[in-house]
């Protein structure tokens, strides 16, 4: 039986780092209510959907309420009536009615959470779990943890330069084991910066002791790995996030040792990957530095090598990274491209292409824990949560957990 599009609304929610965002709620024919809320990155790179804000006094320019009021008046009235499974057409109309390169016309902010309602919607009048009805009945593998423990860059005031230091879990015999572990690495952590340090800043559940470089801050990670009895199953990433420490008018990436130009940045590389237990290194060099990137692709060949504002979850610049091997992990980020549609097509594209793909919260983020399902429906290797110490975070943590237990029950029955 059809379930169509009975009523959609647009609302302002706030999210966690206090900003506000789109919340949209859709209405079926069958009377079921669903709601769906839209993530934000802060160091967002300049080829993803863009979100539209207000402008003006309130929230300092960043309300949502012109972008929630797309929803209700300009995207509604041309989706009431259409079926709730019918995300690609659904989808595809936003596009075209949106009109523009990037949804800087109805807002990225705006079309994404309808986009995600009606999925969601969807999942439920096809009466699925989620991840099933975004992926398909071989879905099984649920995406490892990966985790950032400290943070620095441009949000934290920890004087390192890279924006996360990730934690990346292999070899568990479960997610749950993998969260258990997780939350016994990030509580020793914190006692250890506490000890050295007193009190520590925090960004987002991630910790900005003040540390003088990654090999420091590394070597607190391990000592916190080792004190939880996990070392063997712990590996270390790093997110450059490149885009905010390049320098465009000299070429040069300010690094707190001073600046080095993209080719002392590989050898830094190369020796933290010699020196310590990296496996992942996310946007390396900045967004349109492509022939960097392919030079590290092919000097560490055992490194995901990760393309997270470079690839901006796209197709047309996968396939440009695929074709210059630039990387060979997608970092994947639903509302970097703006539909699940989109958003599935460059993850099928990915894995076609022996692409890995790490799905990833953005630093801005609600109770909506859609993105966990999403992760598991494409398959991901891991999935980049953020410290297990926030509501907006544990969410997905525990609706993974959730996932396990019901793929393991069904092959148990
Ligand atoms: C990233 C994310 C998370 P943001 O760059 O990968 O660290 O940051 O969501 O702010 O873009
Ligand atoms: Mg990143």
């Amino acid at each position: 039986m059809k379930t169509t599009i009975e009523a959609l609304r647009g609302r302002e929610i706030l999210n966690s780092r206090g900003k506000p965002t789109v919340e949209v709620v859709l209405r079926c024919s069958n009377g079921v209510e669903v709601t769906a809320s839209v993530p934000s990155g802060a160091s967002t790179g300049k080829y993803e959907a863009l979100e539209i804000y207000d402008g003006g006094e309130r929230y300092r320019g960043y309300g949502t309420k012109t972008a929630a009021m797309h929803v209700t008046k300009e995207i509604a009235p041309k989706l009431i009536g259409l079926d709730v499974r019918d995300q690609r057409r659904i989808d595809q109309i936003m596009i075209d009615l949106d009109g523009s390169r990037q949804k800087s016309r109805l807002g990225g902010n705006a079309i994404l959470g309808v986009s995600m309602a009606a999925a969601r919607a969807g999942a439920l009048a096809a009466e699925i779990p989620l991840y099933q009805y975004l992926g398909g009945l071989r879905v099984t593998r649920i995406p490892n943890v990966m985790s950032t423990v400290i943070s620095g860059g441009a949000f934290s005031p920890s004087g390192l330069e890279f924006e996360d230091y990730l934690l990346a879990l292999e070899g568990f015999d479960s997610f749950a084991d993998q969260v258990e572990a997780i939350s016994g690495m990030r509580w020793h952590l914190e006692k250890l910066c506490k000890t050295k340090y007193g009190p520590v800043a925090e960004d987002g559940g991630a910790l900005a002791p003040p540390l003088r470089n990654t090999p420091e801050a590394f070597e607190c990670m391990l000592e916190a790995a080792r004190l939880t009895g996990c070392e063997d199953h712990v590996k270390l990433g790093l997110d450059v996030a490149a885009n905010e420490l390049y320098r465009q008018d000299r070429g040069v990436y300010e690094m707190t040792s001073g600046e080095m130009e993209p080719e002392a940045l590989l050898a830094y590389y190369q020796r933290l990957a010699a020196d310590y237990p990296l496996v992942y290194i996310e946007d390396a060099f900045h967004e349109d530095d492509w022939e960097s990137f392919t030079k590290l692709t092919a000097a560490l060949p055992q490194l995901e090598i990760v393309g997270d504002d470079l690839f901006a979850t796209n197709v047309e610049r996968l396939k440009k990274g695929i074709e210059q091997k630039a990387a060979n992990t997608l970092l994947f980020k639903v509302n970097q491209i703006g539909t699940v549609t989109e958003a599935l097509r460059t993850a099928e594209y990915a894995t076609n292409h022996r692409f890995e793909i790490v799905a990833s919260l953005r630093s801005g983020e609600t109770n909506d824990v859609f993105q966990a399902d999403l992760a598991v429906a494409v398959g991901a290797k891991r999935m980049k949560l953020g410290s297990p110490v926030r509501g907006e975070r544990n969410g997905k943590y525990n609706r993974l957990m959730a996932i396990e237990e019901e793929i393991r029950l069904k092959d148990w029955m």
